[in-house]
């Protein structure tokens, strides 16, 4: 039995799409972001700090979803999404799963300031803009990347798309993807996935965005 702690559209859904390329099912158990069920004690005893993803798995709980995409990848190598110490792209699987939390800070950034401080707290325009600026050279980066193959790593797709291929849920809403048509490729690539759409369809209804994107409000 498998326990997923989940939230529709957030980073738990890098763990629900990895379990299905891996073909596990699991059980998910899904809070709200604003109705304060991440803060009860039941909640912390599994995640200190209240955040998803949670994992429950082999008698195991483990947070952070780096350390829950290393721990699958590495006690399932049979699915060949991970890449073990010895690999020749160890180091670059590995930098991509740290790259998709420099990444996903800047998003949460955003998302903070353009979503969850409202009134009467002022925007800070400046911030925005520095933000998308950050979030746009990180895109850059994946272009770059990407334009020289279809997945991250250049012996094909692992779990470090899944890391990486959920921050583009939420990126087009801060900086427009035009300039960076490699990734817009490649996140088409991504949604022709069998196991990415049968996640998605588990995934639930995300409740955060109420726009197409967001511009950043003269200061
Ligand atoms: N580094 C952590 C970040 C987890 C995280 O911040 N998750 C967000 C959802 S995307 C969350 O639970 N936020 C709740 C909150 O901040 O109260 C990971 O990768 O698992």
């Amino acid at each position: 039995m498998i326990t997923l702690h989940h939230i529709p559209f957030s980073r738990s859904f890098r763990i629900l799409w990895l379990l299905e390329e891996m073909g596990l099912r699991a059980e998910l158990k899904t809070y709200s972001i604003t109705d304060g069920s991440l803060r009860a004690a039941e909640f912390k005893a599994i995640s200190p700090v209240g955040r998803v993803p949670a994992l429950e798995i082999d008698g195991l709980t483990i947070y952070e979803s780096g350390a829950i995409v290393e721990y699958l990848t590495e006690t399932r190598p049979e699915h060949g999404l991970g890449r073990l110490p010895g690999d020749a792209e160890r180091v670059a699987f590995l930098e991509w799963l740290g790259f998709a939390e420099t990444q996903a800070s800047i998003l949460a950034s955003l998302n903070m300031q353009h979503l969850f401080m409202g009134d009467p707290t002022p925007a800070a325009p400046a911030t925005m803009k520095l933000e998308a600026a950050r979030l746009a050279s990180t895109l850059k980066a994946m272009d770059r990347a990407l334009s020289e193959r279809e997945w991250l790593l250049p012996s094909g797709f692992s779990a470090a798309d899944t890391m990486m291929g959920f921050n583009l849920f939420s990126a087009p809403y801060f900086v427009h993807f035009d300039k960076f048509p490699h990734v817009a490729a490649y996140v088409e690539r991504i949604e022709a996935r069998p196991a990415y759409k049968e996640a998605r369809l588990l995934d639930g209804r995300q409740e955060f965005y109420s726009k197409d994107f967001y511009e950043v409000p003269h200061g």
